[in-house]
């Protein structure tokens, strides 16, 4: 898996979104801040106290989860990340842009598209600003996601009669200004407890980098102080 490369192919693609582009993008290489598996039973005081572990279950392995109508966040310390590369001067200013990829597991019975048995969202937010908020079905109707599953169709484990769904390496990227620590949090909207439908997580990674980007435009709705631009793209 070359992350480093689908980064700056992600980048990019959110550069054509802003329908701009960054000089020397190619040579600021991300910086890894964090990366786990949750595989060892260690202490994890970087995750919020509600974090839950996961033993091998199924086809899932040790990850972290299951919630529903829960959360689980991640606080970092965010270093300097160095110099901001890219284009300099007037209208452009400086950024923190995160990468996270982590592993999705969608399990038992989400009905994203069912109205009468609600929409079931995964949502995710970077310091309290809306990063994703996604659809998932496990049971047959339209997705709300632009995500194409590792493995779905077939029940992984937890409830048999239910099939689960599994994400790899679902990458989104957005930006922080710079000087904020970061709290990334995971969490859903209209499940009906794990009984019923749950997720987790697992394999996250951060990476960071410092970057200068043109200012955006108004109709871009992103302010010079915060901006948020959530991605993804699936990484073979
Ligand atoms: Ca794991
Ligand atoms: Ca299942």
């Amino acid at each position: 898996m070359d992350l480093f490369r689908s980064k700056r192919v992600l980048a990019l693609a959110a550069a054509a979104v802003c329908g701009v582009g960054f000089a020397g993008q190619a040579d600021a290489a991300p910086t890894l801040l964090y990366s786990t598996s949750f595989d060892t039973p260690a202490a994890v005081p970087e995750w919020s106290s509600n974090y839950w572990r996961v033993e091998e279950h199924g086809q899932f392995g040790i990850f972290n989860g299951r919630y529903s109508q829960g959360w689980t966040a991640l606080s970092l310390n965010i270093p300097n990340l160095g110099p901001a590369s890219g284009p300099t001067g007037a209208g452009t200013y400086a950024v923190n842009r995160f990468t996270v990829v982590f592993d999705l597991f969608i399990i038992d019975s989400w009905d994203a598209a069912n109205s009468y048995g609600g929409f079931d969202h995964f949502l995710v937010s970077a310091n309290g600003q809306q990063v994703i908020d996604w659809g998932f079905t496990n049971t047959g109707g339209q997705q709300r996601n632009p995500l194409t599953p590792s493995r779905s169709g077939t029940d992984l484990g937890f409830s048999p009669t239910a099939p689960d769904s599994i994400y790899r390496n679902v990458t989104l990227t957005f930006d922080l200004a710079p000087g904020q620590n970061l709290f990334l949090k995971f969490y859903d909207q209209n499940l009906g407890g794990v009984s019923d439908e749950g997720w987790g997580i697992d394999n996250v990674s951060v990476y960071g980098e410092a970057l200068r980007v043109p200012t955006p435009s108004v109709a871009m709705g992103l302010t010079a102080g915060l901006s948020l631009l959530g991605r993804r793209r699936r990484v073979k």
